[in-house]
């Protein structure tokens, strides 16, 4: 094993520099502020924002509230923001009035578990767990005027389970997966746990990666061809070894990471037989092809804590953040299958810009507090315009900005 599969990550560690991964671990080297004995504590929580731990240099505001059900944000090259609301079937349109977003219109409406969105081609594409549209706005009043079906239902699996669904447009091609119907289930020979790739037009049906449990985003690294994307780790996973579960989980509680993949053609991702660096499920351990569907895992990039339920993501392209471009600030929506909860937070993914891979991560915004009250469970990340990064929360169903302010003004009120 790895040491960061068995290292895990306690509670109690807060406020604290996170540096574990499925690859050697090395000090970061961007422009973080420096700690000093004058050093603050926290960044700034502006007004509204509830007792997050904020790394200092960062400053948390709320910028939307009242929003029903915010699961995933995309900007358009206007500067609209969308807002996909699976439990009322429709997207909203927000815009930046002064220091809020505010709705301006219901984008589109009648798309039930409507989640993943890309704004490609002039086009807000989204998808259900049966079928993904594109749809325009014609007038500018937020409303679309234009929605065509690209994939209908009938060429992609329906829900149940790990439906969420998320999509990736690229030049060539439409990518959106589908993930587990329940934990551990082997459905390696249906058409679940599976990365699709369809041609722009919806025909060309080709499966692309396999092994994945619920991927919720697909998208790019900027300036490649690589698509990344981040997959939940399974339940349960020390159950067999007569565990009580949510009371005794030595095992569970650590094990198995959440998982940062490289997703590549062909490629098999582990699941459900395998987790994080090619450590068999127990409850599969004793098939006698284990070591054959080992051999062929491709391990994560990067792993998350256990059960952090590292959601979303987005690659940080503008300058906002002095030294951050090409990182990644992941929303993790916190355990529910951990006996003392753990993950609530937004963590920024440190890449190597020369190899092009992970190689650390920190804590930018803790959404629980140190006795495990939970504020906030943070679903997607995505950069505004101006470079900062918008993330929702679906239990408060508040958006949040996180900026830079540096030394200034770096201190909580
Ligand atoms: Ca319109
Ligand atoms: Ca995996």
């Amino acid at each position: 094993m790895t040491r960061s599969f068995v290292s895990g990550f306690a509670a109690g560690v807060f406020a604290t520099t996170v540096l574990i991964g499925c690859l050697t671990a090395q000090r970061p080297s961007t422009a973080l502020p420096v700690a000093s004995s004058s050093q603050p504590k926290q960044g700034v929580r502006g007004p509204g924002v509830p007792e997050f731990w904020v790394r200092p240099g960062y400053r948390v505001d709320l910028v939307a509230e009242n929003l029903g059900n915010a699961r995933f944000m995309e900007f358009d090259n206007q500067g609209n923001l969308y807002l996909s609301r699976p439990q009322y079937g429709d997207i909203l349109t927000l815009r930046l009035r002064g220091n809020r977003y505010e709705v301006v219109n219901t984008f589109v409406s009648g798309y039930p578990t409507v989640q993943g969105m890309h704004f490609a081609d002039g086009w807000l594409w989204f998808a259900q767990t049966g079928a993904i549209h594109k749809a325009r706005d014609l007038n500018g009043d937020g409303k679309a005027d234009e929605v065509r079906t690209v994939i209908p239902e009938g060429k992609l699996p329906r829900g149940g389970g790990h439906w969420w669904r998320p999509i990736l447009v690229t030049d060539k091609y439409i990518y959106t997966a589908i993930g587990d119907s329940g934990n551990i289930e082997d459905e390696t020979h249906t058409e679940r746990q599976k990365i699709w790739r369809f041609n722009k037009d919806g025909t060309g049906k080709t499966l692309f990666a396999s092994g994945i449990r619920n991927t919720e985003k697909l998208r790019l690294r900027p300036g490649t061809n690589e698509i990344w994307g981040i997959d939940h780790g399974s339940d349960w996973f020390g159950r067999a070894l007569g565990e009580q579960p949510l009371r005794f989980q030595p095992v569970t509680d650590y094990n198995p990471p959440d998982e940062l993949n490289h997703y590549q053609q062909g490629k098999f991702y582990g699941h459900p037989f395998i987790v994080a660096n090619k450590l068999p499920r127990i409850e599969y351990q004793n098939r006698t092809d284990i070591l054959e569907w080992a051999a062929k895992t491709e391990p994560p990039a990067w792993c998350f804590g256990a059960h952090w339920a590292a959601n979303s993501f987005t690659f940080l392209t503008k300058d906002h953040f002095p030294g951050h471009k090409g990182d990644m600030f992941v929303a993790c929506r916190g355990s529910w299958n951990r006996v003392v909860p753990d993950g609530y937070r937004i963590e920024r993914v440190l890449f190597d810009p020369i190899t092009g891979k992970p190689y650390g991560s920190l804590t930018i915004v803790k959404t629980i507090t140190s006795d495990h009250k939970v504020l906030a469970r943070p679903v997607d990340c995505v950069e505004a315009p101006d470079g900062s990064v918008l993330f929702s929360c679906d239990t408060t169903n508040r958006i949040y900005r996180i900026s830079w302010v540096g030394g200034r003004d770096a201190t909580s009120r």
